[in-house]
């Protein structure tokens, strides 16, 4: 049995502005290719498919014409795919009926409603037997309980999600004893690394369900939620990580998908997957900065810009028009503090690129120190008006 893992898409992603369809065009071309040229017999898909509940049109344009081109592929047996936190139920729920048709399994709340216990077949006997959980939301674990603190909440959730596992790893038992049992999943476990774009899953972060614990019981594990490939405590408990850099701060991790082959062993090959956009983390000074915009050579990519420097608005100026010059995309310069820099205490947001014109407006009038608060919300909300009339490069939300 030969299975693909892979998870956190984020199709739709709205980055800094910028949309991401090229490269998740990109990623799900050569997904197909991998699928057929390595004989792919189950597709496992672990959650956060889309970046947003409402995602944009193109997103399910492409979602839609991938699950297409899978019908075509005869290798392929079972494609599963579970909803993450970033998935809107409804969004994935509708077309469940139609997709089952093409051998495409949705699993959206994992409630006593749907079956998550998915036999793989082949030449009508089963082969292997998938429980695909999804990102479990309180209502399916526990009852709400507003009394409850952060860290009693955390450990009902935890015991719930264990139950959970548990009979549904029990269910697939009493179906067949002798054949392997593959778990998905869109949660944290203990000992796995995180970066900047992952959502807590809960309040209070990660939850006390170690990889031992679902290891234990699974012959391979499927997880989602975590965008850096990784084994979890052993070799058959693994996330796949996103595709694609999800933020600047995934930049410098190799993204991967997991093929996986289930037989008398588990092996598990971690394949790289081609990047068609860089995103690039500048750190350092004016100086230090500009050298390193020469040497970017890929126009395609996209830069984020750390400057610490003494004179960082000067700075700021001189990078903007070195980049335009060299015809380079820079999303955002962060201004770090130096430490002779004084300003930076003025200056409290962090990044120019993360304020609005209304921000700005707002902080000028804090400055002010207006006493009559009527006022000066009157003329915050005078210029919010003026602001929205003027056309300032789209920047006026
Ligand atoms: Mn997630």
């Amino acid at each position: 049995m030969r299975i693909l893992h892979t998870s956190d898409w984020h199709l739709g992603q709205n980055f800094m502005g910028k949309s991401r369809v090229e490269e998740h065009s990109t990623f799900l071309n050569w997904l197909l290719e991998i699928i057929k040229e390595q004989n792919i017999e189950v597709l496992l898909v672990s959650g956060d498919i889309f970046d947003t509940g409402t995602p944009p049109n193109y997103a399910l344009e492409l979602y839609y014409n991938f699950l297409k081109e899978l019908a075509n592929i005869k290798t392929l047996k079972n494609t599963i795919i579970t909803a993450g936190n970033h998935d809107s139920i409804s969004t994935l729920k509708a077309p469940k009926q139609l997709l089952e048709v093409l051998n495409v399994n949705v699993i959206t709340t994992g409630d006593e409603d749907e079956n998550i216990i998915i036999p793989i077949k082949q030449d009508e006997s089963v082969k292997a037997i998938v429980c695909a959980v999804p990102f479990l939301r309180d209502s399916v674990i526990r009852q709400a309980n507003s009394g409850q603190t952060i860290s009693e909440k955390e450990k009902v959730a935890n015991s719930g999600i264990k139950a959970y596992y548990e009979s549904a790893y029990k269910r697939a038992k009493e179906l067949n004893q002798n054949i392997p049992i593959v778990a998905m999943g869109h949660l944290t476990t203990v000992g796995s690394r995180t970066s900047e774009s992952e959502r807590d899953i809960y309040i209070g972060g990660t939850l006390d369900i170690g990889g031992d614990y679902l290891g234990g019981l699974f012959d391979y594990v499927a997880l989602g939620h975590l965008h850096i490939n990784q084994t979890v405590s052993s070799n058959h408990v693994r996330y796949s990580g996103s595709p694609i850099p999800l933020s600047f701060s995934e930049s410098k991790n190799t993204q991967k998908v997991n093929i996986v082959d289930i037989n008398d062993s588990v092996e598990v090959q971690e394949l790289e997957v081609p990047q068609m956009r860089k995103l690039i983390v500048i750190k350092g000074d004016s100086k230090t900065v500009q050298n390193e915009l020469k040497n970017i050579e890929d126009k395609t990519s996209w830069i984020e810009v750390h400057l610490k420097d003494d004179n960082p608005m000067f700075a700021n100026t001189e990078i903007r028009e070195l980049a335009t010059k060299l015809e380079l995309t820079i999303l955002a310069i962060k201004i770090e503090k130096s430490e002779k820099q004084i300003r930076a205490k003025e200056l409290k947001a962090i990044s120019l690129d993360e304020l609005s014109v209304n921000d700005v407006f707002a902080k000028r009038v804090e400055l002010e120190k207006i006493e009559d608060k009527e006022f000066e919300s009157e003329l915050i909300k005078n210029f919010k008006d003026v602001a929205s009339k003027v056309s300032l490069n789209g920047s006026a939300t």
